[in-house]
């Protein structure tokens, strides 16, 4: 049977290619949806790709996550440096999880460079853009394949 990856996207990413593209690039979440499709096609992946303005929605589905998923990738967005709540479902799931920022947040300003998530994180990507979500299925399909 397909492994299952969520791949959720926190808050005001609904906004990308629209607003800010020097930061965060000019394509849409729709566009990276499709691509996150197409390569999971390839890789075998089953893929559930969803955005939510709202944290205790994002905690809803990390908890679906916990019950469907073999592994998670995670934009969580401005939640990545407040949110407990997100870091603690997070961590009661026994699969790989990649973190995703589309910059490189670690040459922003300092507030966008402690994040709760990374500590739940199998790996973290940053600055690569749209790429990043590419990299982190990938990664994750490595990782599943090496575990059989
Ligand atoms: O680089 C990333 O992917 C971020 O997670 C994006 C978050 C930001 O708070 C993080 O520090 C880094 C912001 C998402 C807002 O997305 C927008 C998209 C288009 C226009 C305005 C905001």
């Amino acid at each position: 049977m397909a492994a299952t990856i969520y791949v959720l996207n926190g808050p005001n990413l609904n906004l990308l290619g629209k607003r800010q593209p020097e930061i965060y690039g000019k394509d849409t979440l729709a566009d990276i949806e499709a691509a996150c499709r197409a390569l999971a096609a390839e890789l075998g992946l089953e893929l559930v790709f969803r955005q939510s303005n709202h944290e205790g929605e994002l905690v809803d589905w990390i908890q679906e996550a916990r019950e469907k998923a073999q592994g998670l990738v995670i934009n969580p967005a401005g939640y990545t440096t407040t949110s407990i709540a997100i870091l603690d479902a997070l961590l009661t799931c026994p699969f790989p999880i990649v973190e995703v920022h589309l910059s490189n947040i670690h040459k922003r300003e300092s507030f966008r460079q402690h994040s709760y998530v990374s500590l739940a994180a199998t790996g973290v990507i940053a600055g690569c853009g749209a790429h990043g979500y590419l990299l982190a299925l990938r990664h994750l399909a490595r990782l599943l394949e090496a575990r059989g």
